[in-house]
């Protein structure tokens, strides 16, 4: 089912190559008390150090690491890419790591692109419920209580900045709250504004209506997931900046 999330052949034609991890060779994705993947390696997370998002996120590095030693890459120019609890990583890996030169972050939702004030799908107490393991032990001191986070996931977005950043909704993930993700990106423009890139949105796009400038966006009708539509965005807005 999910080959068709991956356009492989379009990628190479348009010049780029292509790497995955298998996710759960790193951290395995359920709620383990921290027995497997690299964390079997490492103390126990302490209430502010990582959950699996940030290991995930950490493996990204790591692989980033490898492809600065083959010579067939040009490390400068690697994009990360994600989609919903993957595409919380991407933003996460981008802010975490300088090295990836453009970020792409596929329906991402609460705890990704999202902002958790909304509390408009899925809040910060039914993520951390239903995935304790995700986000580090203190994020649980906001369920119901998104308001005294002194953060928000448009921070997590300017984090990248000046880097390009993509972040893209489905219509009907009503569950990632595709305005929420707008709103976020917006907000976090502001950052990018500093550094000169202007934000020429006029407001919440219609399905199908690409933006692109330094940060991109579109609301892809249908629903969540990874199509052939978001991947020609991609490649299209790493044309734009990384040719
Ligand atoms: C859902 C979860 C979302 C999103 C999604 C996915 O169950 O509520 O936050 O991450 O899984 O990864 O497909």
């Amino acid at each position: 089912v999910a080959a068709t999330r991956w356009v492989v052949e379009n990628i190479l034609k348009r010049g780029y190559a292509l790497a995955t991890i298998y996710y759960g060779d790193i951290d395995p994705d359920f709620d383990d008390g921290w027995q497997n993947g690299v964390h079997a390696l490492y103390p126990k997370p302490k209430p502010d150090e990582w959950g699996s998002v940030a290991t995930w996120a950490w493996g990204l590095s790591r692989a980033l690491d490898y492809l600065e030693t083959d010579q067939t890459i040009d490390a400068k120019r690697v994009a990360v890419m994600g989609h919903s609890r993957l595409g919380k990583t991407s933003l996460w890996a981008g802010a975490s790591d300088p090295r990836f030169a453009l970020v792409i972050s596929n329906n991402s939702g609460c705890g990704g692109a999202a902002l958790s004030r909304r509390r408009f799908g899925e809040t910060v107490k039914r993520i951390n419920t239903s995935f304790p393991h995700w986000f580090c032990e203190n994020f649980k001191k906001y369920n119901d209580k998104e308001d005294r986070c002194p953060v928000d996931q448009h921070m997590l977005i300017a984090l990248s900045a000046p880097r390009p950043v993509y972040i893209a909704s489905a219509q009907d993930d009503k569950w990632a709250d595709p305005k929420g993700e707008f709103l976020s990106l917006a907000e976090a423009a502001r950052v990018f504004q500093l550094y000169g890139y202007e934000w020429n949105a006029a407001g919440f796009p219609s399905a199908d209506e690409p933006i692109t400038g330094r940060l991109g966006y579109h609301l892809r009708s249908g629903k969540h997931d990874v199509t052939q539509y978001d991947w020609e965005q991609y490649l299209h807005f790493a044309d734009k900046h990384l040719k």
